[in-house]
């Protein structure tokens, strides 16, 4: 922070912007179709979840139709949900995963 007066006599301040990244929710939604078991996996491989916080996310995603698998900055998630999409697409499961702000 720098308080400046300068050869006006007008006092000005300056700073250094550091502007905080913008937070973005990841959530796997409900179908009828994708296995509970490869639900689980996807929770523990891309969003590092033990296999308890696994279970109880996609049983409440099971239960209510969407469910929070975490918050990340913008790229993270993005690349989080690729991830998902990818690995449902390789194994022919019509599970979805979406970002939104948080
Ligand atoms: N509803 C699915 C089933 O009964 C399980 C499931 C849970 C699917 C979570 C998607 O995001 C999901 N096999």
């Amino acid at each position: 922070r720098d308080e400046g007066a300068g050869q006006t006599g007008v006092a000005t301040k300056t700073r250094t912007k550091t502007k905080k990244p913008s937070l973005y929710r990841v959530l796997l939604l409900n179908d009828d179709y994708t296995p509970m078991e490869f639900v689980i996996l996807i929770l523990e491989e891309v969003f590092n979840k033990s296999r308890e916080d696994a279970t109880r996310i996609m049983l409440s995603v099971h239960n209510q139709g969407v469910g929070e698998c975490g918050v990340y900055p913008y790229e993270v998630a993005e690349t989080k949900v690729t991830n998902v999409m990818d690995a449902a697409r390789r194994n022919q499961h019509p599970l979805q995963c979406v970002m939104e702000k948080q």
